[in-house]
């Protein structure tokens, strides 16, 4: 598929007023996106899971305007309260997608929309954010267009919600999503997150991620900044092929249930990400203290006990907890005992593998 698939013409059909609504998850990559080209395309392929209890609510009142503008027009709560500083952002996402979604300026918006982790909580909201938004825009298309397949509405709403920010296509579907052009995987594409395709072993399935709130506070630099320091970074080529081999090194660990391959990568990734913030030009870190101590007692128990308990970090201190289905109770009494009290106010989220975004009944 390429771009002009998802370019659409609007219709004497458009409806006049309805509101729309979408819960959708954050996702945790496994494989890490890290530098991007022009047009959010993906600098190498990424794979992630699909979260459950981390999402956003959002719903979109649409009312047709006496006549077309040419800015957009849109209202924006945050729980509940007006939220003028947030809406650059949402413009910049609105006209990176009216190309595909022309009929954008004809309306009046009010978009509200809620987190279901606590604010400034360190977790990033743009996943779940953008992917809500988008898919609640594609939902007034839709209308004009009833016949749209379950297929395309995904692959455009990924599509979008990459156009806002790029992880967020991951967060469409669940529960294993891939995302990025690598030759090892028929169908994968820059444009779109896909449903892992291969055989994915009993062992990933209703995996977990306790997320430890390692740190609250604003980050120091963004992921759209960091993106951009691959550009000229001493590594980046390095850096893109390991991905390519990383995801092909994925499909036998995935379909034996190799949980210590698993480990061996997901760990890898975390710190090559990290490794790369910290060898650019300006160089930074994004862990703490606590997010070291973290790791090295995670590597303390898993050698004691053997058991299959790991960690991956995103652009931030915090440090996600993944561990299978079976030794849920262990791993819960671990980081109860050991970690919860590196977090910050002792706050830390019980988060699992999810089946992706929920449309609302409104
Ligand atoms: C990921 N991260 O694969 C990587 C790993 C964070 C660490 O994608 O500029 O918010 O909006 O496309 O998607 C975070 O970056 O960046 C991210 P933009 P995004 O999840």
């Amino acid at each position: 598929m390429t771009e002009n698939d998802f370019v659409f013409q609007p219709s004497e059909s458009m409806p006049t007023t309805a509101k729309v609504g979408w819960k959708a998850p954050s996702n945790i990559a496994l494989v890490k996106y890290w530098g991007k080209k022009a047009n959010q395309i993906p600098a190498n392929p990424s794979v992630s899971f699909t979260l459950d209890a981390c999402a956003t609510t959002t719903s979109l009142l649409f009312q047709k305007r006496k006549a077309p503008a040419h800015d957009f027009s849109f209202e924006l709560y945050f729980d509940g309260q007006k939220k003028e500083d947030f809406k650059p952002k949402i413009a910049t996402f609105l006209t990176r997608v009216e190309p595909y979604l022309p009929f954008l300026k004809g309306y009046d918006f009010t978009i509200e929309t809620t987190n279901s982790f606590p604010h400034s909580s360190g977790i990033a909201s743009s996943a779940s954010g953008m992917a809500a938004l988008a898919l609640c825009l594609l939902s007034v298309e839709r209308m004009a267009r009833p016949e749209m397949t379950a297929d395309y509405f995904n692959k455009k709403a990924s599509f979008l919600a990459r156009l806002g920010s790029g992880s967020a296509c991951r967060s469409i579907e669940g529960d294993l999503i891939q995302w990025g052009h690598t030759s090892g995987i028929p169908n994968s594409s820059d444009l779109f997150g896909i449903h892992y395709p291969f055989e994915v072993h009993e062992n990933f399935k209703n995996y977990h991620d306790t997320i430890l709130l390692v740190h609250k506070g604003q980050k120091t630099v963004s992921s759209t900044i960091g993106h951009g320091l691959m550009h000229n970074h001493p590594f980046a080529a390095q850096r893109f092929s390991q991905a390519h081999e990383n995801m092909a090194s994925l499909q036998p660990i995935f379909k034996s249930g190799d949980l210590e391959g698993f480990i061996a990568l997901v760990e890898s990734e975390a710190l090559t990400l990290h490794a790369m913030m910290m060898t650019g030009q300006p160089y930074f870190i994004l862990m703490k203290p606590n997010t070291l101590e973290v790791i090295h007692k995670i590597w303390a128990f898993r050698e004691a006990t053997k058991m299959p308990i790991c960690f991956t970090l995103d652009a931030g201190a915090n440090v996600h907890v993944l561990y299978p289905e079976k030794v849920k109770e262990k791993a819960m009494e671990f980081i109860k005992d050991q970690l919860v009290v590196h977090c910050e106010a002792g706050q830390y989220i019980c988060d699992r593998i999810g089946k992706g975004a929920k449309e609302l009944t409104i």
